[in-house]
């Protein structure tokens, strides 16, 4: 492995993590086969194909194994030295230490380690502001410490006023999340919402829109961060905003944690020294394993500490532990030679569409991912995606700002560098797949369906998946998976 893969690799690693994984897999198929069939397969199929999904990654075995073990039989309701379940002190040190990781890792006041996915952590971060910015106020209003205190009127006054505040987020068309406000989201409906865009003409951010928006409408909380916004934005500008109108600041870094994490975004693009709350998942630029994290300043830490049960669910013991791992691993110098590897490689893929004439949401990139425009090769992002997948690159369609597809078909694809930098690809393999990508749209016709035109149906020239997955092959064998893993 290079120096961009998970830190502590050599041989000796591989071949351990072989082993155990050849002894898991005959246990699992002494029980149901056709499970251990699936998670061959599915190791198969991601070692042979160009993963540029721009929220997958490639986790360590390390935090693979991790997540394999019986702390997923414990249940433990609370937080660390705080639980309703009885035998929780190794679940205590297993959340302790994934939050001393993540506080030393993003240089901040307070971590929670619980929400198993990124959608959660926004639920525990939406709840904790509206508990300290207007459930705990109101309370201290009515003269009472707890809402069993209130009386049935006042319960109800107090609930009117916590469903009825404002959030501003960015869109999902320009690249915000589904949990930013938009409205078939939870997000949308428990929440007053309005949504900021990008400039029509640059796709750029216009932080003078946002702070207009944000004075008309004075919401509780503005929420920055993006899905599929492929540009850098400044947190400190956001701040500013927020203050001006008195709203709490929430970042969603999801998609960029690994780059914040390996500190190519520093100073006012760093969100954790200017946001109240920054949520994360864990598993995308960050490589650890599928789950979410919550950082906040001292203000809010009260009230994302009780995340579970408030939100969530029992926490997941055994995917903390794979957390308190994964941030280990990305406090090791070698992840911010990933990180910036990360950030490089997309410029190149970037680079490599311009050059050959493809249309970029923003005309490029400067974070992790890349916007298509695929309307320039005639076809809709689901046409896009099912020919690139025919040809062994896998890919998402995603709408583009004021998208004529709709959100469904859209007329986009996003591209993201963090998996194939962890498998070793470089600058000159990026640019090669951005020329496979443009060889497969430019041999894809837009085809009528039964009932006529389709935005699903296409034809692929012959021989051209062939030729492409043959390429794709040439690259994928020179930067193996796991090498040295077999089962
Ligand atoms: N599913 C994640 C993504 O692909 O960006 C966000 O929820």
């Amino acid at each position: 492995m290079t120096s961009t893969s998970a830190s502590g690799q050599g041989a000796d690693y591989a071949a351990t993590s072989s082993e155990a994984y050849q002894a898991a897999l005959r246990v699992i198929e002494s029980v149901e086969p056709r499970i251990a069939d699936a998670t061959r397969k599915e190791l198969a199929d991601q070692r042979s194909s160009l993963k540029l999904i721009a929220s997958e990654n490639y986790a360590s075995p390390a935090v693979l194994l991790t997540m394999g073990t019986w702390f997923s039989d414990k249940y433990a309701e609370g937080t660390v030295g705080h639980r309703f379940y009885a035998a929780c002190q190794n679940v205590d040190t297993v959340e302790a230490l994934a939050a001393e990781h993540a506080r030393e890792l993003f240089g901040a006041p307070y971590a929670y380690a619980q929400p198993h996915s990124g959608i959660d952590a926004n639920l525990v971060a939406y709840w904790a502001i509206l508990a300290t910015r207007v459930e705990a106020p109101g309370l201290a209003e009515l003269g009472a410490k707890h809402v069993n205190d209130l009386s049935e009127a006042d319960w109800e006054t107090l609930r009117a006023k916590m469903g009825n505040q404002r959030l501003l987020g960015m869109s999902l068309d320009t690249g915000g999340h589904l949990t930013h406000g938009f409205r078939p989201n939870i997000s949308g409906k428990m929440f007053h919402q309005r949504q900021y865009g990008t400039d029509p003409v640059t796709g750029f951010l216009d932080y003078d829109a946002v702070a207009s928006a944000a004075r008309e409408f004075k919401p509780l909380v503005l929420v920055a961060g993006y899905s599929a916004y492929p540009r850098r934005v400044n947190f400190a500008k956001m701040r500013e905003i927020a203050d001006e109108v008195g709203a709490t600041l929430m970042v969603d870094m999801a998609h960029f944690a690994g780059l914040v994490a390996g500190k190519v975004f520093t100073g006012d693009e760093d969100p954790v020294p200017h946001a109240h709350v920054v949520t994360t998942t864990t598993h995308k630029s960050l490589r650890g394993p599928r789950g979410g994290l919550v950082l906040a300043t001292e203000e809010f830490a009260p009230a994302v500490d009780k995340g579970c049960p408030m939100v969530l669910g029992g926490p997941l013991s055994h995917v903390m532990a794979a957390k308190a791992v994964a941030l280990a691993e990305a406090r090791q110098p070698e992840f911010r030679t990933y990180a910036q590897a990360v950030a490089d490689n997309a410029q190149s893929l970037a680079d490599g569409f311009v050059k050959r004439d493809g249309a970029l949401v923003t005309g490029g990139t400067d974070n992790h991912l890349v916007l298509l425009d695929v309307t320039s090769f005639g076809l809709t992002g689901r046409q896009a995606e099912s020919a690139l997948l025919d040809s062994g690159i896998v890919t998402n369609r995603n709408a583009i700002p004021a998208d004529p597809n709709g959100a469904w078909y859209t007329s986009g694809i996003r591209f993201g560098s963090p998996a194939l930098t962890t498998r070793g690809f470089g600058a000159d393999e990026f640019d090669r797949v951005a020329e496979l990508v443009v060889e497969v749209l430019s041999n894809t016709q837009p085809a009528a369906g039964p009932n006529g035109p389709s935005k699903a149906k296409y034809t692929l020239a012959d021989g051209t998946a062939e030729r492409v997955r043959a390429a794709a092959a040439e690259l994928l064998d020179a930067n193996p998976l796991y090498p040295g893993l077999t089962l």
